[in-house]
């Protein structure tokens, strides 16, 4: 029986129904899933830095390079299930009266485990854009052929992610603000919390009086601002923290 985490008596009483709780998740929330996260020792970035792939120019300047990547990240994708962590957020959606979910994750895990009305301020890696006319191709049909896909207009076709240096979806960051700024208690899971604007988010919940906890691995960026770390493996802390829901 793995040992129980240590909760505050703060967050314990926070447990209860009627708070209203925003989560914000990032890569270390599929860590346990298998997926690859980005700045970690096995992080995608090892292979690649950001400023190589995850960009508009990358793609422009080597579109196979940045479409072999995204391919490669999808079928480690395809392969992996939601895990104990992003099940434990289906519980916390159904418990919660008001609850949002916010991720900056492109793989569609939390719409896998369940989660309803989810936030993705970064996109999703299963969809796929026309640059030039904007046709969304969820997935890729047989006839698309070549290495970008073409679409039928003849433009590229490109992963509907937010790369660097683009702006997130409007409505989604005005959302991620709004809600951010108007909670009883914000959860940051599994993110370093070094990617703006989404890394704002907890910020924005403590200078609005939210109680704002980290899970993570190990201390990051926000760890000196916000109210309480719990370090350690989201798939254990996370259903840990249902045990406790009154
Ligand atoms: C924009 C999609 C401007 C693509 C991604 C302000 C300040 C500083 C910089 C900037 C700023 N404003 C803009 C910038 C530049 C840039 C930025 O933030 N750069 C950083 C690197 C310094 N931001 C942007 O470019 C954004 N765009 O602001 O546009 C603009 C304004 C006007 C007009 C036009 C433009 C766009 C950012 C989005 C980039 N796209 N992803 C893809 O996936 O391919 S970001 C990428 O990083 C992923 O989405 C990822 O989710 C995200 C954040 O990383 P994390 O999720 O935190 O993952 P990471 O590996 O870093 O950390 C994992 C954590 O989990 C670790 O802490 C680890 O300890 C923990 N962990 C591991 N295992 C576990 C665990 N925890 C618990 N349990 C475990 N088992
Ligand atoms: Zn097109």
């Amino acid at each position: 029986m793995s040992q129980m985490i240590s909760v505050s008596e703060a967050l314990k009483t926070l447990l209860s129904k009627e708070t209203k709780v925003v989560v914000l998740t990032g890569a270390g929330i599929s860590a346990e899933s298998g997926v690859p996260t980005f700045r970690g020792e096995d992080g995608l970035w090892k292979k690649f830095r950001p400023e190589e792939l995850a960009t508009f120019d990358a793609f422009m300047a080597n579109p196979e390079l940045v479409w072999e990547w995204y391919e490669y990240r999808r079928k480690i994708i395809e392969e992996i299930k939601p895990n104990p962590a992003h099940l434990a957020l289906v519980e916390f959606q159904n418990h919660f009266e008001e609850f949002d979910l916010i991720t900056q994750n492109v793989d569609g895990l939390h719409n896998q485990a369940g989660s309803k009305n989810v936030v993705e301020l970064h996109g999703n890696i299963k969809r796929n854009k026309c640059i030039r006319c904007g046709a969304q191709y969820e997935t890729l049909e047989k006839t698309i052929k070549g290495i970008p896909p073409k679409c039928h207009c003849g433009g590229n076709i490109r992963p509907d992610v937010v790369w660097f240096g683009e702006m997130l979806p409007q409505d989604a960051l005005n959302y991620a603000f709004k809600v951010s700024s108007d909670c009883d208690l914000f959860f940051s899971v599994g993110t370093s919390a070094v990617v703006h604007p989404a890394a704002s988010l907890p910020l924005i919940a403590k200078r609005s009086g939210a109680y704002v906890v980290e899970v993570n691995m190990e201390r990051t960026e926000i760890s000196h601002v916000i109210d309480e770390s719990l370090i350690g493996k989201a798939g254990k802390i996370m259903p840990q923290l249902v045990k406790f829901f009154m």
